[in-house]
């Protein structure tokens, strides 16, 4: 069994809502490092990653805010990554909003490629500088990756683009702008919907997306945005959508990901405990992370 390696990123330059910088907190809170290893890893929590004060935030452009914030975020967060890889451990990354997870996959494809992703999300993140309705950078991480949008955070890492768009699985998505949606045609990644959710069952989706992610690739990183689950399981997120999965849904997901034993990587988003009740999205993130770890049921 690999040692894991937490690494927290309290970032909210992706974003417009304050909060999501205290993720990392919240998620160690509901008692990480000792579920995990009750589990029988070695843990190690690395700290955070350093972040501009929020003072010093400025808007340069419109359609990328926070830009200058989120790179220099990125490529410390890439440097750890690839070191903790390099290593042979397992990184645990702890968000901060999903621009963060720009970060990870440079720090992934520089420790060695071709690698696969599940992307877990309401959303798309397939936004780029020419389609975003909103200019936060939390909508544009998975097209980044892929190569797609602004040159300052494709590049980062050096790598371009960071992982095949054939072995990119979009799962949980329900609310994907216009032309986010063409690009998302257009790029070749697969998506599987709520709907697909719904009439599949999450065990065929998931059996599905493992083979997808890691056929021809030295493993699967898991992005994993807490908006994905019902809003009624994770509140404390900051673009909740409803028709999420279910408590269960979530967790057969993590535990079949645990099974395929395909696991490189994790990162957890997009917790935000001012907006949240109690820490619920932060014990939530925990209980998903000890399924993804092997927790099992019987
Ligand atoms: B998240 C929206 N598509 O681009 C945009 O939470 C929302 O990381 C993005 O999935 C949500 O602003 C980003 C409207
Ligand atoms: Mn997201
Ligand atoms: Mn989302
Ligand atoms: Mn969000």
């Amino acid at each position: 069994m690999k040692d894991i390696h937490i690494i927290g990123v309290p970032s909210d330059y992706g974003q417009n809502r304050r909060g999501v910088d205290m993720g990392p907190s919240a998620i160690r809170y509901a008692g990480l490092k000792e579920k995990l290893e009750r589990l029988g890893y070695e843990v190690s929590d690395l700290g955070d990653v350093p972040v501009p004060t929020p003072e010093t935030r400025r808007i340069e452009h419109q359609k990328l805010k926070y830009l200058r914030e989120v790179v220099s975020v990125s490529e410390a967060l890439c440097e750890k990554v690839e070191g903790v890889l390099k290593g042979g451990h397992t990184p645990v990354i702890l968000g901060g909003d999903h621009s963060i997870a720009i970060g990870s996959l440079a720090g992934i494809a520089r420790a060695g490629q071709p690698f696969g992703v599940i992307w877990f999300d309401a959303h798309g993140d397939m936004n780029t500088d020419e389609t975003t309705p909103s200019g936060n950078i939390h909508g544009m991480p998975l097209a980044a990756s892929l190569g797609l949008g602004h040159e300052a955070l494709t590049g980062i890492g050096g790598i371009r683009p960071k992982v095949k768009p054939e072995n990119v699985v979009l799962v949980g998505a329900r609310s994907i702008d216009p032309e986010e949606r063409e690009l998302i045609r257009q790029s070749g990644i697969h998506v599987f919907s709520m709907q697909d959710v719904d009439r599949r069952g999450m065990d065929a989706v998931m059996q599905e997306a493992i083979r997808i992610a890691s056929d021809g690739t030295r493993g699967i990183h898991l992005s994993l945005d807490l908006d994905a689950l019902d809003p009624m399981f994770a509140p404390g997120v900051g673009t909740p959508v409803n028709g999420g999965f279910t408590y269960r849904e979530g967790h057969l997901a993590m535990e079949l990901l645990a099974a395929s034993g395909k696991l490189l990587s994790v990162d957890v988003v997009e917790v935000n405990p001012i907006l949240d009740h109690r820490n619920q999205t932060g014990r939530m993130a925990v209980e998903l992370l000890e399924s993804l770890f092997g927790k099992r049921v019987m």
